[in-house]
C-alpha cells in the first residue's frame, strides 16, 4: 500500500519518507496490527530460524538474542537536551546536534537488504484523553511482534494519528550485502545508542534488538519521553504497576507501586492472596501515567497493553496467574527449551528434564553451573490473557489511586513496610530508595545503588526537578494518595529472607487498605509509621516481627549520611522541602 493511502497525516508521511531515504530498506511494510500480519511475520521468522514454535503452547514461540544483547544498556542510553544541566547528574547527556550528526551517519543505509516496518501505536486506551500516539520504524520483525502485544498497535491507532506523535527510529544496525544471508540475531554491539530528545519528543535506537532498548513504546517513550512531557504538562509517568484490591467486605481501592526492574512488580501486580476473601486485579505490571482528576484525586492509566515479564523465578507457587497467562499466545526470549517443545527456567517449580536446550540455543550442561535460562529472560504476553486482568485497564479516565508503594530490594536496613507521615515525607521516601542491582540491566548484579522511585534509568530530565515535580503534584491534589515504602527482601542473620513474600504480601496490602480506610493501627518510628504488632494480620505465619521492622540507629545514621552526600548531586535543584525531610529524619534518628 502506498504511504499516502495508508495515512493522510502529512507530518507522518514526510517523516516516514525521510527515514526511507536515510535507511534505504529493500522493502517497506506499513503495519495494520492484524492477527494475519502477526502470523505472516512470525512465519517469516520461523522460516529463517529466528523464531521457534513451541509444540506445548498454542501459538507461542521462543527465540534467542545475541548473547551480549540481553538487557538494557544504560551506558549507551542518552538524554539529549540543549543544556547539559537539564538532563541532570543521573543521566548520560549528549549534545543534541552532535548526536543527530552521529545518528545520521549510523542510520545511513542501515536497513539495506532488510524490510522496514512502520508501526503506528497508542500508549493508553485508544481515545483516552491521557493516551499518546507514537510511530516506531524498525527493521526488526521481533520488535513488530512484541509491539503488537505490548501496545495498542495498528489500524485503530493509525485512525487517531491525525496530528502529533512521538517518532521512534530503531535499527539492529546490520545492513545486508547483496546475496548475504542474515545471521540469527543481528545487532551491532560496538555502536549501540539509545538516544532521547525530550525537547522534541523523539527517540532513536541503534544496534540492539533487546526489548527495553528496541520496543520504543516502553521505557523510551512511556517513561523517558513521557516523564519529561509530564513535568511540562503537570502529570507523572512512573515505573509502577497498578492493581485493584478488594477486601472480603468493602470497596475496591487501587494501588500503584514502583520497584526497580526484576524486583517483583509482575508478581505483586498478579498476586494470589493467601488471605481468604481478598481479591487482587491486575491493571498493569510496569508503567503508570498519573494525572490529577477533577475531584482532586490522582488517577492512573497503564499506557501498555501487555507484559514483558521476567521468566526465572516465575512458578505456580510464586505467580500462578502469570503461569496461566503465558499458556498460549506468548513469545519467550532467552529461556531454556525442552526437547518436546516447551520452555523451562530456573525457579519454574520443577526439575529440568534430562535434555535441555539452553538460552544460547545449545544443549545445556548442568555441571557447568551456568543458568539454563538467562536471568533476564522474558515472556511477552497480552494483559488480556491474565486470569485477573481488570477491564478497568480500558477505562479512558484511569482509576483513582489510594496508595503508592515505593519498593526496593534491600537485604538490610529497610523495614517490611512504613507509611509516610505526609505527602512530602512520602516523596522523600521515594527519593531515598536504594536497591540491589539485577540482571535487567547490563553490568554487575547485586550491588546497592540509589534508584529514586525506581526511575534512575528512566527519568528523562533532571532528577532534582523530578523530585520538585512530585512535591508540586502533591500540593495540587486535594486527596493525595498515601505513600508507603516496602521491602520484601530483608534477610536475617542466617542470610535467609525474613518475609515469605508473594501471596503473603496480601498481609501488607491488607494493613495498607485498613490504613487508607482510617482504621489500621500504627506506631511511630523515626522513619515512618509502622504496623503495630497486632495490626498486621500474620495469621499463623511464623515470621519474626522484630527483625522485619527494626530500625537500627547505627545503620540509619549511615543511611542518612549516604543520603546527605547523594542529594548534594542535585545541587540547587534539590527541593528545600526534601532537604527539610532529611534534616528531620536525622534529628529523629539521633534523638
Ligand atoms: O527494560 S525492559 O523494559 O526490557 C525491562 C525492565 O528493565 O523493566
Ligand atoms: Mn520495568
Amino acid at each position: 500500500m502506498a504511504l499516502n493511502q495508508w495515512t493522510r497525516n502529512q507530518k507522518l508521511i514526510r517523516w516516514v519518507e525521510e527515514q526511507i531515504a536515510l535507511c534505504q530498506p529493500a522493502k517497506v511494510h506499513l503495519c495494520d496490527g492484524s492477527a494475519e500480519e502477526f502470523d505472516a511475520i512470525a512465519a517469516l521468522m520461523v522460516a529463517n530460524g529466528s523464531l521457534i514454535p513451541l509444540k506445548k503452547r498454542p501459538h507461542s514461540f521462543r527465540c534467542h538474542t545475541h548473547p551480549d544483547d540481553v538487557a538494557r544498556v544504560e551506558e549507551c542510553t542518552f538524554i539529549c537536551t540543549k543544556n547539559m544541566e537539564d538532563a541532570g547528574p543521573t543521566n548520560n547527556w549528549h549534545d543534541p546536534q552532535l548526536m543527530k550528526k552521529k545518528l545520521q551517519s549510523l542510520f545511513a543505509n542501515c536497513m539495506r537488504g532488510r524490510t522496514m516496518y512502520v508501526i503506528p501505536y497508542c500508549m493508553g486506551p485508544i481515545g483516552s484523553p491521557y493516551a499518546r500516539l507514537g510511530v516506531e520504524i524498525t527493521d526488526s520483525p521481533y520488535v513488530v511482534l512484541n509491539m503488537q502485544i505490548m501496545t495498542r498497535m495498528g489500524a485503530d491507532a493509525l485512525k487517531h494519528l491525525t496530528g502529533d506523535f512521538v517518532p521512534g527510529l530503531h535499527s539492529v544496525g546490520r545492513p545486508l550485502n547483496p546475496g548475504e544471508k542474515d545471521g540469527p540475531w543481528p545487532c551491532n554491539l560496538d555502536h549501540r545508542v539509545i538516544a532521547h530528545f525530550p525537547e522534541e519528543s523523539s527517540i532513536y535506537s541503534f544496534g540492539s534488538g533487546y526489548g527495553g532498548n528496541a520496543l520504543l513504546g516502553k521505557k523510551c517513550f512511556a517513561l523517558r519521553i513521557a516523564s519529561a512531557l509530564g513535568q511540562k504538562e503537570g502529570w507523572l509517568a512512573e515505573h509502577m504497576l497498578i492493581l485493584g484490591l478488594t477486601p472480603p467486605e468493602g470497596q475496591k481501592i487501587y494501588i500503584a507501586a514502583s520497584f526497580p526492574s526484576a524486583c517483583g512488580k509482575t508478581n505483586l501486580a498478579m498476586l494470589t492472596p493467601s488471605l481468604p476473601g481478598w481479591r487482587v486485579e491486575c491493571l498493569g505490571d510496569d508503567i503508570a501515567w498519573m494525572h490529577r482528576g477533577a475531584d482532586g484525586r490522582l488517577y492512573a492509566i497503564n499506557p501498555e497493553a501487555g507484559f514483558f515479564g521476567v521468566a526465572p523465578g516465575t512458578s505456580m507457587r510464586t505467580n500462578p496467574n502469570a503461569m496461566k497467562t503465558i499458556g498460549h499466545h506468548t513469545i519467550f526470549t532467552n529461556v531454556a527449551a525442552t526437547e518436546d517443545g516447551d520452555v523451562w527456567w530456573e525457579g519454574i517449580g520443577f526439575s529440568p528434564p534430562e535434555k535441555l536446550i539452553s538460552w544460547r540455543g545449545v544443549p545445556w550442561n548442568p555441571s557447568e553451573e551456568i543458568p539454563a535460562a538467562h536471568p533476564n529472560s522474558r515472556f511477552t504476553v497480552s494483559a488480556k490473557q491474565c486470569p485477573i486482568y481488570s477491564s478497568d485497564m480500558e477505562n479512558p479516565q484511569g482509576v483513582p489511586i489510594s496508595a503508592i508503594l515505593v519498593g526496593a530490594r534491600r537485604h538490610s536496613v529497610m523495614p517490611l513496610v512504613a507509611e509516610s507521615f505526609h505527602w512530602n515525607h512520602g516523596v522523600f521516601l521515594g527519593a531515598s530508595i536504594s536497591s540491589e542491582t539485577t540482571a535487567a540491566s547490563s553490568g554487575q548484579v547485586g550491588y546497592l545503588r540509589h534508584d529514586p522511585f525506581a526511575m534512575l534509568p528512566f527519568c528523562g530530565y533532571h532528577m532534582g526537578d523530578y523530585f520538585a515535580h512530585w512535591v508540586e503534584m502533591g500540593q495540587r491534589l486535594k486527596h493525595p494518595p498515601r505513600i508507603y515504602s516496602v521491602n520484601w527482601f530483608r534477610r536475617g542473620v542466617d542470610g535467609q529472607f525474613l518475609w515469605p513474600g508473594f501471596g503473603e504480601n496480601i498481609r501488607v496490602l491488607k494493613w495498607i487498605y485498613e490504613r487508607v480506610a482510617g482504621r489500621g493501627g500504627a506506631v511511630h518510628s523515626p522513619i515512618g509509621l509502622m504496623p503495630s504488632f497486632d495490626s498486621i494480620d500474620c495469621g499463623n505465619l511464623s515470621v519474626p516481627f522484630e527483625p522485619l521492622f527494626s530500625v537500627d540507629r547505627n545503620e540509619w545514621q549511615k543511611e542518612v549520611q549516604e543520603l546527605e552526600s547523594y542529594f548534594q548531586l542535585f545541587g540547587s535543584r534539590f527541593p528545600d522541602s526534601l532537604a527539610h525531610e532529611l534534616r528531620q529524619l536525622k534529628q529523629r534518628i539521633c534523638e
